[in-house]
């Protein structure tokens, strides 16, 4: 890494995501001159931890941005539509989390192991979209085999934990599980029905299609990343009482038949990407193991035998670490690495 020193604007720095992009910063030791936390009106004068040093959170304004090198956006689609062109104004280079640019043609949609060079484009709006966190995870493996054989058809499922819907959500959980377990009823807000003990099938709004808003990011965004519009893939999203990590049954069908032994070598020659996969021993990836950590797990890798060239497989990960920030700032890395 370069010896320079970058001014960094961390927004909606109070947030799951926020919180864990410090981490992640603090982790991987990421050259901060200044470190500016913003929030809403609500936040600003509280104090947040960074590397044992108490930073004050700032209400966020047009005026935020003065000075800044890098801005991480995950505070709201919203936000990220109203400021991130005031940030790029300001001469800052947004990271943004949230759903608002991700289809802008201007506009790279990376996930580093599959298309880090796009980040050479970030240069158009200023503006760099982190894709959907079930879309991250799945489209590791889904490159591993891409490069090998071209993917004609993939069929998702999802299992999403609550933290992808912030914190508000992970206290739904929590309250609803103690009041259940005391049998006394349960409250919901942040969800359409109880979440504890229970699955829901509806990620985001639903459209005319009868399909949710996640459903599609997941199948536009997968076409976007790995250049190929033509790619056919549907999706079905679900909300399961999980703290953190998201996982996904993902059928893949390719053109040329891929062997489980030959998926396993690209899998694990595949960066960031980990095999657990043995079933003799009771070996898959699940989230309680995922979260916390920055790497793509794959297993229960299978032939499809009721397709001619197809593979099932489960894929996890910390949907906040890999899935938001730790994808977000090895983003940041390499525009401050190679582009800036
Ligand atoms: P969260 O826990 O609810 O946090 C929301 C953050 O946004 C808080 O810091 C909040 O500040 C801030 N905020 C809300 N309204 C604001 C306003 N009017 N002005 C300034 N700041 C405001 O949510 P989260 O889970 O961290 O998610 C935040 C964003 O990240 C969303 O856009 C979400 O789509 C995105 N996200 C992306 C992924 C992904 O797939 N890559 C995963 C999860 C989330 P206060 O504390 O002051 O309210
Ligand atoms: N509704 O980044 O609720 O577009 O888990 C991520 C997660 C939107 C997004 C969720 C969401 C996004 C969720």
């Amino acid at each position: 890494m370069s010896e320079k020193q970058w001014n960094v604007a961390v927004v909606g720095a109070t947030g799951a995501v926020g919180k864990e992009m410090l981490e992640v910063l603090a982790e991987r030791d990421f050259p901060i001159g200044e470190l500016r936390l913003l929030a809403s009106a609500r936040s600003a004068g509280d104090f947040l931890e960074f590397k044992g040093e108490s930073v004050v959170v700032q209400e966020l304004t047009d005026d935020s941005f003065e000075g800044i090198d890098i801005a991480l956006f995950s505070a709201g689609g919203e936000r990220s539509k109203a400021y991130c062109p005031a940030a790029a104004a300001a001469g800052a280079v947004c990271i943004d989390n949230s759903s608002a640019w991700r289809m802008d043609p201007e506009v790279p949609l990376v996930v580093p192991e599959v298309n880090g060079d796009d980040i050479a484009r970030y240069a158009g709006k200023r503006i760099i979209a982190n894709p959907n966190c079930s879309t991250i995870q799945m489209v590791l493996p889904l490159k591993a085999l891409h490069d090998f054989s071209r993917i004609k058809r993939v069929v998702v499922s999802t299992y999403q934990s609550v933290s992808g819907s912030g914190q508000k959500a992970i206290d739904e959980l929590r309250i609803q599980s103690g009041e259940l377990l005391n049998g006394r009823p349960a409250d919901h807000k942040v969800y359409p029905h109880q979440i504890a003990f229970n699955c829901l099938p509806h990620i985001d709004s639903f459209l005319d299609s009868g399909y949710t808003k996640e459903e599609m990011k997941m199948i536009n965004e997968t076409r976007k990343i790995l250049g190929d519009r033509n790619l056919r893939v549907t999706a079905t999203t679900v909300r399961v009482p999980v703290f953190y990590g998201h996982s996904e049954s993902v059928n893949v069908e390719t053109e040329e038949k891929i062997t489980v032994e030959k998926a396993r070598e690209l899998f694990a020659a595949f960066p960031n990407l980990e095999v657990v996969d043995d079933v003799a021993h009771n070996c898959y990836p699940m989230p309680i193991d995922a979260a916390g950590h920055d790497m793509t797990y794959v297993g229960r890798i299978r032939e499809d035998d009721s397709a001619d060239n197809a593979l099932n497989l489960w894929v996890v990960a910390d949907n906040i670490r890999k899935g938001a920030a730790t994808n977000a700032v090895q983003i940041a890395e390499i525009l401050v690495e190679k582009h800036l």
